[in-house]
């Protein structure tokens, strides 16, 4: 017999995953984790026997609770569930993911309707650290439509404002997790930084690339994916991260002089697949670094000097990616008060999703 979970499909910005009520899913972590491997259809590279989209940016899952924390709405968990392999990962965090969760928790009582937008104040339990979507609520209700748009989503729909105030080290310990602006690596000087996503910059034109490659010709590109992930290893336990061999952290990102008007160009491995775009998080810390004297971002963004308040592009396989910085100086390091971004999100479906009963009986 097959045993039902009720489950909701949402697309989170430019991802897509299943958003459970943690009370649906088992308490043990080993079947929690066999349960949503059957749900997605991993391991396969098609994910043919189950809902997964066939790749990480489609094989996610949100697990949500009231939480139960002063002034928080909901807990969030946010579990990577590997396409081809039977593992399911909790090492990173994902605010594309995330840009669901305020609608959800919202919809499912979890969160009171306060006017027009209403704030949701997220736990990422991830990363230990607090974002506030802000939820477009017209007439006492989610709105999914509007006219925002977001680069590698066709369409337009209502906004979801993200907005991070602690997630600076939330993962390393630091913002910059190995002390320094900039670090020098197998033969590259790399930055290493954390603002709510660990990434690695690296410059496109030291790895012989214009930076500017399409996704599948960078992946395709085997002598450079062996070399990028050896640095990763390599880099996992200065940055405070321990063994990244089965993590999907650090993300590795190559940069390159912008192109469009942007502040800079990326292509970011996720870090085996290269991004359609990039992470929320991930354009969080790129942003960041371009911010940064003395990292090899520095060197190659165009930024306004705007003072404290920096709006940066980040240039991507798809457009773009907006992020504004609130910063501060202090004695020449620099800070980071606050970051804003735009996402949307779309309830896709809901229902339950099979798994067999061979993996989980209530
Ligand atoms: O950086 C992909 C995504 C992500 C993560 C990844 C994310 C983030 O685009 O906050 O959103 O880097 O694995 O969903």
């Amino acid at each position: 017999m097959l045993t039902s979970i009720p489950c909701t499909i949402m697309r989170g910005g430019t991802s897509k995953g299943l958003y459970f009520h943690e009370h649906d899913l088992p308490a043990e972590r080993g079947l929690r984790d066999r349960v949503l491997l059957a749900a997605m259809g991993s391991p396969h590279l098609r994910q043919i026997d189950g809902v997964g989209g066939a790749h990480p940016l489609t094989s996610k899952v949100a697990v949500i609770r009231k939480s139960t924390r002063p002034n928080i709405d909901v807990d969030y968990l946010f579990l990577q569930v590997v396409v081809d392999k039977a593992e399911v990962s909790d090492s990173q965090n994902c605010g594309n993911i995330l840009a669901g969760v305020g609608p959800w928790a919202i919809e499912q009582g979890l969160a009171p309707i306060a006017g027009e937008a209403t704030p949701v104040r997220i736990h990422m339990v991830n990363t230990d650290s607090v974002a506030i979507a802000h939820v477009a609520t017209p007439n006492g209700a989610v709105e999914y439509e509007g006219d925002a748009r977001i680069d590698g989503v066709p369409g337009t729909a209502a906004p979801v404002w993200l907005e991070f105030v602690d997630v600076a080290g939330s993962s390393c310990g630091s913002l910059l997790p190995t002390g320094n602006a900039r670090d020098r690596i197998d033969g590259v000087e790399v930055t290493c930084i954390d603002n709510g996503m660990p990434v690695v910059l690296l410059r496109a034109e030291d790895f012989g690339i214009a930076g500017d490659e399409r996704p599948g010709e960078l992946e395709a590109n085997t002598a450079l994916k062996t070399r990028i992930e050896r640095i990763r290893l390599e880099l996992g336990a200065p940055m405070n991260l321990g063994d990244v061999s089965k993590k999907t952290v650090p993300k590795m990102c190559l940069i390159s002089a912008p192109r469009n008007g942007g502040s800079i160009t990326t292509r970011t491995f996720i870090p085996h697949r290269v991004h359609e775009s990039i992470g929320v998080l991930g354009a969080v810390s790129v942003a960041t670094a371009c911010a940064i004297p003395g990292s090899v971002a520095a060197d190659i963004a165009q930024v306004q000097d705007t003072g404290d308040e920096q709006r940066i592009d980040v240039e991507h396989p798809t457009g773009f990616f907006t992020v504004d910085l609130k910063l501060r100086t202090e004695e020449g390091v620099v800070k980071v008060e606050r970051s804003t971004l735009l996402r949307t999100s779309r309830k896709l479906m809901s229902g339950e999703v099979f798994v067999p009963g061979s993996v989980w009986q209530r």
